[in-house]
């Protein structure tokens, strides 16, 4: 373990924050930036805590310096003034006088020349290399243009990042040979067309499978994705990044799950480091910068975003009025990061080194965004006049520089060595993640055609004029007759060519080539019946709501001595809510920093418990963090070829509905785990009302495709649930040898009751499918001949109305109702669909009936359905239910009332299924139609709820359980 996450002290007082830090720090703790503090220092998280109150005890002495800065500025300016406090702030720092932080620099590179590194590597070769890659992403897009396919592709992106890519590649990603996880390295989605240039380069993929870029259907033997997907290229992307956002907090929470991995000792993962690619436009995503102060309080000195400053995105400028480098740097220094600007090329350095009067400075300063942008695409001449001609003395600083010169001055983010000292820089930092903020043009070497134009972000093809000059720009040698045919040709040096040895040597002394990911987790050796046992026995008198059941199985399974140390509680500050604060004192709260303070609870059998080697992970108020470390956790078993567990509690309103995009990304990147949806239903959560009432986060669940979701009445399902989810994911089958990739979302309640024995003869076959007969109808009289039969489907907190109509059904109204457990309907549905697929494409086959069509095919009267969901819930089986069918939900927005109004407000509760039954039977003349009328005055139906409810009257139905 060469590098190991390390605590550092410090004097609170004093602060941590260096304003100027230059990275320049190295891990060998020696301080290569002439004024920086030492990196070595714990950043402290109380930033800048000034005694500013204090009375001045030496007025004159005060005066006295007062008076010194006033005579600066007066007679020699405000230039000279400000540089004379810069240097007394730097002085200060380095004495350990504790003064706040600047939160900006100037807009020059962070890394003075003097103090950039020697580059290891043939700076000759890897320009070239950088041509060949820059003309085969570019080709590869035109071409996926060609006349009859038009799929689209984005070529400016990657031309504006091929040196920060390039660089990472050649110097700085670890891959996975060897055995070890290597860096974690997400690629802003829309580069991906140079990440396959350089892979066909690598002999990874071949021509034919470039031509296939975004068909990845109808090209013969597969085409490629468009982005980084994980799911559809298995072998090859890592990290779903497209989604715009993610890329930021994902990586954040992967740096961390690191971390966490590695105060568990679950596995070495001091050699990785996360690197997170982002493009300037997308730090405006709430995600990007949401959770940057994690980062810095949990010092992931191993996580390095990079952010490509090309000043657009995709309609025009990122802050053409403004400086997003500038604000970006502000923003990550008060979180506590490492800044690094990578602004201008080496060409610039002369020009700076001559700005004794730092006019040039402040012309960089103080140029938008927008304007820089203009220069971009402007002639030497405009430059001179609009960007040096404002002051005689910048004038003579480019004197000697001709209009092309001048033009071709570069931005820092497409030279080489700046990019290289500024990635070495981010690697040896100690004790604080880093961003690089790299200043590119967008379409770089495309011509000027593409170059830094608005529309860039959307051109997809070169003419013929635009394929001339980009050849010449990156000198290679394909003849023009090439450019003329159809389809513009790809270039390949050859096999024995120096720029394919060389990458091919790096990548092998770096370990392989990535993008790549591979799944080298064994199956987990599952624990066998007994740890389920307890949960069928049911509750005895006692009333449990199933998170409470849920959560007692996770304390066993916590337990169990192969997979117990797999799991990773997950919340958002809700631990209490969901009884899981028990689990404090035994399993801990994860930490980096242990517990530096002693807990107010310290006395209390359960008190607040924080660890370095803490299981559960407290993500604070934040259901995007907790969805991050879910993704980390859940997709560890490729990532680190380790199986971890995440079972991430929630608001089930707080879920799907709220972090849907990252449960996609879970479902792209392959996560396996578990989601409990707590506190779910639309008429649980007693008193808290339209946005905490969960009516639908099923629906939700049923559109991903890697989900698979449970809405379980009784404890002993979710016994059999969970156990068939953990054999599903982390056993082995012969259809799955390592798994199945699919994620568990199952739905809790915090509503307590009785939990039953499992039935001697549970069919849990029909229970994992999703639907089977709980309890079937009564001994009924009915008085004239057989009752009248009916069928209700209930799920979760439905369970019981059904139970309870079924009941009345027999004593009220002599009707006979089965009563069915359906735990999925998700499922019920999936399966349905499967076969009509199946079916569609083999008509002359046997045709396959689905489960739930076989199982209520033969049952006697109508079917009602009820969940504590919207209609469209159960509603997802009425394709393939053949009798009558009827559901019943709460549509509509929830509100805050007690559990029996809201039902009846709904008409979910046991007199409404009954009525629900009886008008179905009344239509097929089953029973007579007065029935109805005589119901709903039985049941007080034709009242308004209020009059229903006056007196603190209840329905049967429990009311007990407090607010979540
Ligand atoms: C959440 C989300 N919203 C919108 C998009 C569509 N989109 C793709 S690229 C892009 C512009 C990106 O600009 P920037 O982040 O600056 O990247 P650049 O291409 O300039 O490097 C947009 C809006 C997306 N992919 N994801
Ligand atoms: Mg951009």
């Amino acid at each position: 373990m060469d590098h190991v996450p390390r605590r550092r002290t410090v004097d609170p007082a004093i602060g941590g924050h260096h304003p100027g830090g230059t990275g320049l720090t190295s891990k060998d703790g020696k301080d290569r930036g002439d004024h920086v503090a030492s990196g070595r220092q714990r950043f402290s998280i109380i930033s800048d805590g000034l005694p500013s109150q204090l009375p001045d005890i030496n007025p004159d002495e005060t005066r006295e310096w007062l008076e010194s800065l006033d005579a600066v500025i007066k007679t020699e300016g405000r230039g000279r003034a400000r540089y004379v406090m810069l240097r007394l702030l730097e002085r200060a720092r380095e004495l350990q006088v504790g003064v706040p932080g600047l939160r900006s620099t100037d807009f020059i590179n962070t890394i003075p020349p003097e103090h950039e590194p020697w580059f290891p590597g043939d700076e000759h070769v890897e320009r070239r290399i950088r041509a060949y890659i820059r003309w085969n992403a570019a080709i590869m897009v035109s071409r996926a243009n060609r006349p009859d396919i038009g799929v689209g592709g984005h070529i400016a992106t990657y031309a504006s990042a091929a040196s920060l890519y390039e660089v990472g590649f050649n110097h700085f990603f670890r891959g996975k040979d060897h055995g070890e996880s290597g860096d974690q390295v997400f690629i802003q989605g829309h580069a991906s067309p140079g990440i396959y240039a350089r892979a066909y380069l690598e002999g990874r993929l071949p021509e034919d499978k470039l031509d296939g870029f975004r068909q990845e259907h109808s090209h013969p033997g597969g085409g490629l994705s468009s982005y980084p997907h994980p799911r559809l290229m298995p072998d090859f992307w890592e990290f779903p990044t497209v989604s715009m956002g993610l890329t930021a907090i994902d990586s954040v929470y992967q740096a961390r799950f690191n971390r966490y991995l590695y105060n568990r000792k679950i596995k070495d993962t001091s050699r990785s480091h996360v690197w997170a690619f982002l493009g300037d436009g997308e730090m405006s995503e709430p995600e990007s910068l949401g959770a940057i102060g994690l980062a810095a309080r949990e010092e992931l000195d191993n996580l390095t975003f990079v952010v490509n400053c090309n000043l657009q995105q995709l309609d025009g400028p990122v802050r053409g009025n403004g400086k997003i480098i500038q604000e970006l740097e502000s923003f990550f220094r008060g979180a506590g990061w490492n800044v690094i600007k990578v602004i201008w090329g080496r060409d610039w350095d002369p020009l700076l080194a001559q700005d004794v009067d730092g006019v040039l400075v402040n012309q960089m300063n103080t140029t938008p965004d927008g304007q820089f942008q203009t220069f971009s695409v402007e002639s030497g001449e405009y430059i001179r006049e609009k960007f040096f001609g404002a002051d005689p003395r910048l004038r003579k600083i480019v004197q000697h520089l001709s209009d092309d010169e001048l033009r071709k001055l570069s931005r820092g983010g497409h030279d080489y060595r700046k990019v290289y000292a500024a990635f070495q820089a981010a690697r040896e930092h100690v004790g604080q993640p880093t961003v690089i903020l790299a200043h590119t043009i967008k379409g770089w070497t495309l011509g000027s055609d593409f170059e830094a134009r608005n529309a860039t972000h959307q051109m997809k093809k070169l003419t013929k004029a635009e394929l001339k000059e980009f050849r010449d720009r990156l000198y290679l040698d394909i003849p023009d007759s090439a450019l003329e045919a159809p389809l513009p040709p790809y270039y390949h040096p050859g096999e024995g060519s120096d720029e394919i040895q060389y990458m091919r040597e790096r990548r092998a002394a770096l370990g392989g080539f990535l993008p790549k990911r591979v799944v080298r987790a064994k199956p987990l050796k599952l624990p066998g019946d007994p740890v389920y046992s307890e949960m069928k026995k049911g509750s005895g008198k006692q009333n449990v709501a199933t998170t409470m059941a849920f959560v007692r199985l996770l304390k066993d399974l916590i337990k169990d001595e192969n997979i117990g140390a797999r799991f990773v509680p997950i919340a958002p500050d809700e631990y209490r809510t969901f009884g899981m604060d028990s689990l404090f004192p035994t399993s801990k709260i994860y930490s980096p920093h242990g517990q530096t303070y002693d807990a107010v609870d310290r006395k209390l059998l359960l008190s607040y418990k924080e660890s370095e080697s803490g299981q559960m992970l407290h993500e604070g108020i934040s259901e995007a963090g907790s969805m991050a470390s879910t993704i980390a956790a859940g997709t560890a078993y490729a990532t680190h070829g380790e199986h971890m567990i995440p079972v991430y509690i929630f608001y089930s309103m707080f879920g799907f509905q709220r972090t849907g995009d990252q449960m996609w990304a879970l479902g792209d990147q392959m996560g396996r785990g578990f989601l409990l949806g707590a506190t779910a239903g639309r008429t649980t959560l007693t008193g808290e009302g339209l946005q905490h009432a969960d009516g639908h986060s099923p629906l939700l669940a049923a559109t991903n495709p890697a989900c698979v979701h449970y809405d379980a009445t009784w404890a002993f399902e979710l016994a059999h649930i969970v156990q068939d989810a953990l054999r599903r994911m982390y056993g082995t089958s012969e259809e799955h040898p390592t798994g199945e990739n699919v994620f568990y979302y199952l739905t809790v309640y915090n509503e307590p009751y009785q939990q039953p024995a499992e039935p001697d003869d549970v069919d849990v076959d029909g229970l994992l499918k999703g639907l089977y007969r709980y309890k079937a109808a009564p001994e009924t009289t009915s008085g004239n001949g057989e009752a009248p039969h009916a069928q209700i489907l209930a799920s979760g907190v439905g369970g019981r109305w059904a139970l309870e109509a079924q009941r009345l059904l027999a004593a009220d109204w002599g009707v006979a109702a089965d009563v069915w457990s359906a735990t999925s309907w998700n499922e019920l549905a999936r399966e349905a669909r499967d076969c009509d697929e199946w079916n569609l494409l083999n008509p002359d086959g046997e045709q396959r009936v689905p489960y739930v069509s076989r199982t209520l095919d033969s049952v006697a009267g109508p079917i009602v359905a009820v969940s504590d969901f919207m209609r469209a819930v159960p509603d997802q089986i009425a394709p393939w239910v053949h009798g009558d069918f009827t559901a019943l939900g709460t549509d509509g927005f929830g509100f805050s009332d007690t559990r029996a109004a809201a039902r009846r407000y709904f008409h979910v509760d046991a007199a409404s299924i009954v009525l629900a039954v009886l008008t179905r039977l009344a239509h097929h003349g089953e029973v007579k139609p007065e029935t109805l009328q005589q119901a709903m005055e039985k049941y007080r139906l034709n009242e308004d709820v209020a009059d229903v409810f006056a007196n603190g009257a209840t329905t049967s139905e429990s009311n007990t359980g407090g607010d979540a």
